[in-house]
């Protein structure tokens, strides 16, 4: 199975983060993980810091020649300002603070944190709890995506809503992410996207922020990732809890999730049709995400990521109070964006390929990416043959038009 872990503060030396269980094999190089980083930073409405935040990685260990090795993969990823403007601020030395924090911004993580943690300085807990973070969750997908991608499984993110404004039309296919990334808002539709920089701008006057939602898709993903059989292991709630986990994301949805629920049971599902030709189940809509009984379903994956508009405002107007005096106040000011919502989408494509590249390796296994591919080319073969089986349920299920047996090999044969 694939895990990882990611250290590292907003404003200190760097991120780090650290991927266990990638198969030895897999083809990777420091210019693919830079330009998912790249891809994170775009987005009409980012603040300042994305212009000069360059995101200088170095593979520290698990690669060699471009190749994993089967062991940990160590990437870190600098933080620019460090050595101009944070080095005594963020030392881990023995000292102190010289401007604690203490004017909580609500809707952000920091008083509760202060509370939860003892501290009279917010940015203890800031540091961590910024989106910053993200950019070392990206490297690791990259990881997990270049895995996929050998897999035949491809994810992409668009914005489909940002504050008010909502995007109509069709969805990106396999093979749409550079034009969906050639949007300033990684929008693809462009009526809808000019509205969505009107109305970034508009934030930007009031000094306001602006939240959004984003859909992820994934194609080719094989059926039957993910498990009925236990709470934990159903894909859709795997997947709820990785995109929840992304700073500021409040809503999570499958498919059409919240619209079903308004709709009667004969609206509300993806009816199921026999193809003769290609010899597979169909279904025209994709109303469950792509997701049944918590497993993939074979057809397109689905997930929706609200965001909230961020809490750090240019102009803050959040009423607070200041922890040390207990007097009102409105919450500090920072720089900060006006919406990141097109690079929660880059986040939320990582999210998803962590996931899916974890089922994908607890299901498949494999200690090189070649014997991982061979298991899931069987894999794919034996459902294939399962699929177009017609069967005598009478007779126990004895195969009538079918004679490829030896595609199941008796055990121990
Ligand atoms: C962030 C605030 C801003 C963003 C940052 C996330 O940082 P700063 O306060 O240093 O200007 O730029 O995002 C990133 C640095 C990044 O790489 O995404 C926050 O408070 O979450």
């Amino acid at each position: 199975m694939l895990r990882f872990l990611t250290a590292g503060e907003s404003h200190g030396r760097a991120l780090v983060v650290v991927v266990e269980g990638l198969p030895a094999g897999l083809p990777i190089t420091a210019e693919e993980i830079a330009s998912e980083l790249a891809r994170r930073r775009l987005g009409f409405g980012r603040g300042p810091r994305m212009r000069f935040e360059q995101d200088e990685l170095v593979i520290l260990a698990g690669i060699r020649h471009g190749l994993t090795l089967g062991s940990p993969v160590a990437v870190e990823i600098a933080n620019s300002e460090w050595e101009r403007k944070w080095t005594e601020e963020m030392s881990p030395a023995p000292g102190r603070a010289t401007q604690p924090l203490t004017r909580p911004r609500p809707g952000h993580a920091d008083l509760a944190g202060m509370q939860k943690y003892d501290f009279v300085d917010a940015r203890n807990v800031l540091e961590r709890a910024s989106a910053r973070e993200t950019a070392a969750r990206v490297a690791a997908g990259a990881l997990a995506k270049a895995l996929l991608r050998h897999l035949g499984i491809e994810i992409l993110s668009h914005v489909i809503q940002l504050g008010p404004v909502t995007a109509q039309g069709a969805r990106p296919g396999p093979g749409d992410l550079e034009r969906v990334d050639a949007s300033p808002l990684r929008c693809f539709d462009p009526a809808a996207e000019a509205e969505m920089i009107a109305a970034i701008e508009a934030a930007q006057r009031d000094g306001d922020s602006l939240g959004g939602v984003v859909e992820v898709l994934a194609y080719g993903v094989p059926v039957g990732l993910g498990s009925h059989v236990h709470w934990d292991r159903k894909l859709d709630g795997l997947l709820g809890q990785a995109l929840l986990s992304i700073q500021a994301v409040k809503g999570v949805e499958i498919g059409e999730g919240f619209d079903v629920a308004r709709r009667r049971g004969s609206e509300a599902h993806d009816a199921i049709t026999w193809d003769g030709e290609a010899g597979t189940y169909v279904r025209q809509t994709t109303r469950a995400g792509g997701i049944e009984g918590g497993m993939s379903t074979g057809e397109l994956i689905v997930a929706r990521a609200a965001m909230k508009p961020l809490a750090t405002l240019n102009r803050p107007t959040l009423q607070t109070v200041d922890t040390a005096t207990k007097a009102e106040t409105v919450s500090f000011k920072e720089r900060t964006d006006v919406t990141a919502v097109p690079a929660m989408g880059v986040v939320a494509e990582t999210m998803t390929a962590l996931v899916l590249a974890n089922e994908v390796t607890r299901k498949f296994g494999g200690d090189s990416l070649g014997e991982l591919e061979r298991n899931v080319a069987g894999y794919r073969e034996q459902v294939r043959l399962a699929t177009e089986r017609v069967v005598d349920v009478a007779a126990g299920g004895e195969p009538l038009n079918w004679d490829e047996r030896e595609a199941f090999p008796e055990p121990g044969s």
